[in-house]
């Protein structure tokens, strides 16, 4: 993990990089990295990072190797830099700021590399990401004319108020590969970026441009005014986009993104509009109050809003971080002050604070209806078959609000109604006649397995 912090005795490790403490101001002093065992009984590495300013860490990421690259944002001109590193020098003569992406061995031992990355103004760097070559890739808010472009780059040049920088640098960290400014004539700023498995790039975040460029037959080209979220996809050297929406109306921010396996994109953050877009079937398709969290996924192409949800009780619910995990649900964190944010039996703490706000996590499906906390049966479970095949059915359990879906996953078997439904209700399925080997196929449906066995067709 990464973050800032202006304890000068916040635990390090023997032999780490850094162990004092380095200077800052009142609230932001020297980034920190730390790394516990998986269940956090034991520090296993710890290290301070920065200069005599202020110093804020924002995202890490790791490679193939386990070393830690960081970035975020540094006010120190003494921030260690590397011999050979892209920037070593400082990009500030008033000490605004600069990104710096700093790399460590796993163990947080010693600084392999790091460079400063940054124009004459100030800017930051949110969040960072590596491809299967190691190359990094960044993205904050710039608000320099001069932040280091490269030729053929999507757009060479600042667009005011700020823009979404996304640059990539070598794994070494010694060359700026490729650099793109993103935005228009206001406050454009990249939260989040994530890499599809062909290596584009998608970053999602927050813009005040009602120019802010979208892409022909993307889900929404039209700004709504005030503070919008996008999402953006551009190639892997950064000099076409591929595609940009907005994703709502006035006053939302968005924080995170994440793809699943099929490459779909979950997009996250708040909103205190209740004209926000959801989508039928989503767990909570109607506003709450003050700010909500919404978790949205939109198709690789940006061009459909395939779910989208409120998420949140009747005061401020603000989401940070979101992640996929491999069957595809999605977790959601942030902060909350609502004290009937919805909260599931049985789960850890389901009471909130009072007066002060609460982190909450929260897991949905991968469709964003509540179907995960729904318990289903199937009865039969299973049923055999003779050479000549036929047809069958089976009867799902489950309360009224609960989604289902059936699929055959053989050939040979066809479900012919049912395939989706709410509630109880019945799947109809048919088999093939056999005229090779015996063979066992299965149907899920409502997330069990239903077996089904046939008799071979030919001696
Ligand atoms: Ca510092
Ligand atoms: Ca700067
Ligand atoms: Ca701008
Ligand atoms: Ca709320």
């Amino acid at each position: 993990m990464t973050g800032s912090t202006v304890s000068s005795d916040f635990p390090t490790t023997s032999g780490a990089y850094d162990t004092s403490y380095n200077g800052g101001g009142a609230y932001w002093g020297d980034l920190f990295v730390s790394k516990l065992d998986s269940g956090l009984t034991s520090l296993l590495a710890s290290t301070y990072l920065g200069g005599a300013g202020i110093d804020l860490g924002n995202s890490l990421a790791l490679d193939t190797s386990g070393n830690v690259y960081v970035t975020g944002e540094t006010r120190s001109p003494d921030f260690s830099t590397t011999s050979g590193a892209y920037d070593t020098s400082f990009n500030d003569g008033d000490g605004d700021g600069d990104v710096f992406v700093p790399k460590l061995n796993s163990g947080l031992t010693s600084l392999l590399a790091s460079t400063f990355l940054g124009g004459a103004s100030f800017e930051y760097g949110w969040s960072l990401a590596l491809n299967t070559s190691g190359n990094v890739y960044v993205t904050g808010w710039t608000d320099s004319s001069d932040f280091p472009m490269t030729s053929g780059a999507y757009d060479t040049s600042s667009n005011g108020y700020g823009d979404v920088f996304i640059s990539t640098l070598n794994s070494g960290l010694t060359n700026l590969l490729a650099s793109t400014y993103l935005g228009g004539y206001g406050f454009d700023e990249g939260r989040s970026l994530t890499l599809d498995t062909s290596g584009n790039v998608y970053v999602t975040g927050m813009t005040g441009s009602t120019d802010f460029p979208t892409t022909s037959g993307a889900y929404d080209t039209s700004d709504n005014n005030a503070a919008d979220v996008f999402v953006s996809k551009l190639n892997s050297g950064l000099t076409i986009l591929l595609a940009s929406t907005f994703l709502a109306g006035g006053d939302c921010d968005s924080r995170s993104l994440s793809l699943d396996t099929s490459g779909n994109v979950y997009v996250m953050g708040f909103t205190n509009k209740a004209d926000f877009p959801t989508t039928n079937g989503a767990y909570d398709t109607i506003f709450n109050g003050y700010w909500d969290v919404f978790v949205s996924k939109l198709d690789s192409g940006l061009m459909s809003l395939l779910a989208s949800t409120y998420l949140g009780g009747s005061a401020f619910d603000f989401g940070n971080s979101l992640a996929l995990d491999t069957s595809g649900n999605v977790y959601v964190t942030g902060m909350t002050y609502s004290a009937d944010f919805p909260t599931t039996n049985g789960a850890y703490d389901t009471a909130c604070g009072y007066y002060y706000a609460d982190v909450f996590v929260s897991k949905l499906d991968g469709n964003l209806s509540a179907d995960i906390y729904c318990t289903y049966s199937i009865s039969p479970t299973s049923k055999s078959f003779s050479k000549s095949g036929g047809s069958g059915s089976v009867k799902v359990k489950t309360s009224s609000d609960c989604s289902r879906t059936a699929v055959s996953n053989a050939a040979w078997i066809t479900v012919t109604s049912g395939s989706s439904g709410t509630g109880k209700g019945m799947v109809a399925y048919s088999v093939s006649a056999n005229t090779g080997s015996a063979r066992t196929g299965t149907l899920t449906i409502a997330g069990k397995t239903f077996t089904v066995k046939q008799a071979r067709g030919k001696r």
